[in-house]
This record gives C-alpha cells, structure tokens and sequence, in this order.
C-alpha cells in the first residue's frame, strides 16, 4: 500500500529561501511548449513554473505563444521558434533549443500531435528525440512529449532519458498509450502499474487522476490526497508540469519534487473550488491560490 502525501512531509522537502540566495541558486527551467493549436497549455505551464519558485523560466516556442507570454508574463524569458508547417516548433530548432542554459528541461505541454496531423506527430517526436536524451540535467516529460515517447517505444527505441532524473506526468489515456494497457486495467491497480513503468522507464512516473500515484524506480510510492474534479477539465495538467519543473530546478530530488507538486496543485484547486465551486474554477485560478499556500 501506498503512502499518502502530508503536508507536514511537503513543508519538510521544500527548503525555506535562504536570506542571501540569488536567481540562480533556484535553477532555470526551459520549458519547451505550445503550437499553434495549444497557446495556452505553454503559459499555464510557464506561469506554474514562474509561481512555484524557479529562478528563471524561459519559454521556447512558436511566436503566437511568444507574443502572448510577453504580455501575460513580463516574467518570463523567450526563445521565439520558427513555425514548422503545421503550426508547431519546427525540428529546425533543436540547435537553438540545445544552445538554452538550462538546469531542467520541460517538454510537452500543447506542442501538438495526432489530434492535428500525422505530420505534427512526426515533427514532435523529433523533438522529443533530439532534445531529451542529450540534456545535461532533468527533465518534465508531458502530453504529447508522451505520446512522443509512445510513439517511439512501439517503434522499438528505448525510452528517451536526459542525464540527470526523469519525471513523466501521464493522465490515465497517455499511460495507456505508452504501456498498451486499456483504461480498466491501469484503474484496478494503479500504484501497482506507475511502479512498473517506473522500474522499466528509469522515471519517476506521475500517474494523474483523483488520488494521482507517484511512483520511484526505487520502489517508492505515494498518492495524493488533495484536489477535486474541478481539475476535470483542460489546463490541469499544465499548470502542475511547470510546478513540478519548478520544483526540480530548485533542487528537490525527483520523487519529492513530484510528490510535493501534485500536492500543493491539488491543494490550491481546493482553494479555488471553495471561492468558484467546481463547476465555476479554471486551471488558472490555481495559479494565485499557490501563492496563498507559500505564504
Ligand atoms: P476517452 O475520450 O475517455 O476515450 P489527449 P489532452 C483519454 C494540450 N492542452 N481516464 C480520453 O479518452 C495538452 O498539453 C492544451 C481515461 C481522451 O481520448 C496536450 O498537448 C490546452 N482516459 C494536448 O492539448 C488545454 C482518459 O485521453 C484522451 C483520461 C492534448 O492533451 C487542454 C484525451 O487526452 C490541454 O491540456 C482519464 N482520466 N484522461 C490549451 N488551452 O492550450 C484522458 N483520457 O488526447 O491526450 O488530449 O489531454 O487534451
Ligand atoms: P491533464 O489531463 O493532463 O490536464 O491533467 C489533469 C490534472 O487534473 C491532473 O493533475 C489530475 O490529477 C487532475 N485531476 C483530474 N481529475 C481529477 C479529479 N477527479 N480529482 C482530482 N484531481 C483530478
Ligand atoms: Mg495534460
């Protein structure tokens, strides 16, 4: 049986700021997202990240997404992206992309996939294959970074790993796209399934969904306790990709980093169903509720 997530064990694992600390003692993060299908899964993640204390956040992406986050977020560093023909980041990027300094690397929110084309599908594997296994440090993989990784295990490839720690953040469809288990298989065991793939994958794997699992490849496992099924809805999921990459490039290990981040997004989702109800909040409304929780 699984643990369950404390808050006393979240308040333990992220380290007060230390009076004389600077940008770059809390990391940076490159988050790799959006298209032009997906603007806003790149500024929810951008914004998680900014609001979960990484030092720096830089944005790559197309420059819909750009433009939108120099006024959303004056925070935010950019790296405008040539558009590929089907309105993501083209893999003509990757050189650009690889040249960012960066301590953690996020990649997946809204950079497209089949749902648009097969061709988009074919550019964001690239990505995924060109940019995860030569970085230097650790990495979020989401979304359709996943479907990605799915499309290139059934292909025979090994699962794409950085050099320092993985984390990948499947909702219960992307886990079954990656592993070929049906949607009832993976629900009558959960922890049981996110501890394999954990093992095989050398990932922390993040299964999400009421009560999330996250699971160690050391044979750690823990579920969540907070958030309501005012999460049901788009944008979740990007919100606490960047949160967890913030948490990483401020130098929590893998599994604490993702036990404490789904914590806390579930947490301040609490916060934002108890002023909007669960019918009324939006993923964005979690964003100021973490604030709130660090305060
Ligand atoms: P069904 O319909 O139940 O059979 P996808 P996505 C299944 C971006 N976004 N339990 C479900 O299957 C993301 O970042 C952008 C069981 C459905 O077919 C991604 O890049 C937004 N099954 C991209 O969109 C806001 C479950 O999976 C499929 C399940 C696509 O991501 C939205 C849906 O998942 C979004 O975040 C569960 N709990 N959950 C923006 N504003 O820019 C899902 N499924 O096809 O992976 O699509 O998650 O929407
Ligand atoms: P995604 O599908 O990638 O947008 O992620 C959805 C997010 O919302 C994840 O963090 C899920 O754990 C969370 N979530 C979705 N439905 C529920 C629910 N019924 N209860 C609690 N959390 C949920
Ligand atoms: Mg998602």
């Amino acid at each position: 049986m699984a643990v369950e997530i404390t808050e006393e064990f979240v308040w333990q694992s992220i380290p007060p700021r230390a009076r004389d600390s600077h940008k770059g003692t809390f990391g940076s993060v490159l988050a790799v997202a959006g298209s032009a299908f997906y603007r806003g899964a790149a500024l929810l993640a951008a914004e998680g990240a900014l609001r979960t204390g990484a030092g720096i956040v830089t944005l790559a992406s197309v420059e819909p997404v750009v433009s939108a986050a120099v006024t959303r977020l004056p925070e935010c560093c950019l790296c405008p992206c040539k558009e590929g023909a089907q309105g993501g980041i083209a893999p003509e990027n990757v050189p650009l992309l690889r040249r960012q300094k960066a301590t953690v690397l996020l990649l997946g929110p809204g950079l497209g996939g089949t749902a648009q084309s097969v061709a988009r599908a074919a550019e964001t594997r690239t990505l995924v294959q060109q940019l995860l296994p030569g970085f230097a440090g650790a990495a979020v993989l989401d979304a359709d970074g996943l479907n990605a990784a799915a499309q290139l295990l059934a292909e025979g490839e090994p699962f794409p790993h950085p050099a320092g720690e993985l984390v990948v953040t499947p909702h219960p469809g992307e886990m079954a796209r990656l592993t070929g288990l049906s949607a009832a298989e993976l629900a009558a065991d959960r922890e049981g399934a996110a501890l394999r793939y954990a093992k095989a994958w050398n990932a922390v794997v993040v299964l999400k969904g009421a009560r999330t699992v996250a699971a160690s490849p050391d044979g750690r496992v823990c579920v969540n306790p907070t958030g309501n099924p005012g999460l049901a809805r788009g944008g979740s999921g990007d919100v606490l990709a960047g949160m967890l990459a913030a948490l990483l490039a401020c130098g929590l290990p893998a599994y604490q980093a993702a036990a404490c981040a789904v914590y806390l997004h579930g947490a301040a989702a609490d916060r934002a169903a108890a002023k909007r109800g669960e019918y009324g909040m939006l993923p964005h409304d979690i964003l100021p509720e973490l604030g709130a929780l660090f305060a």
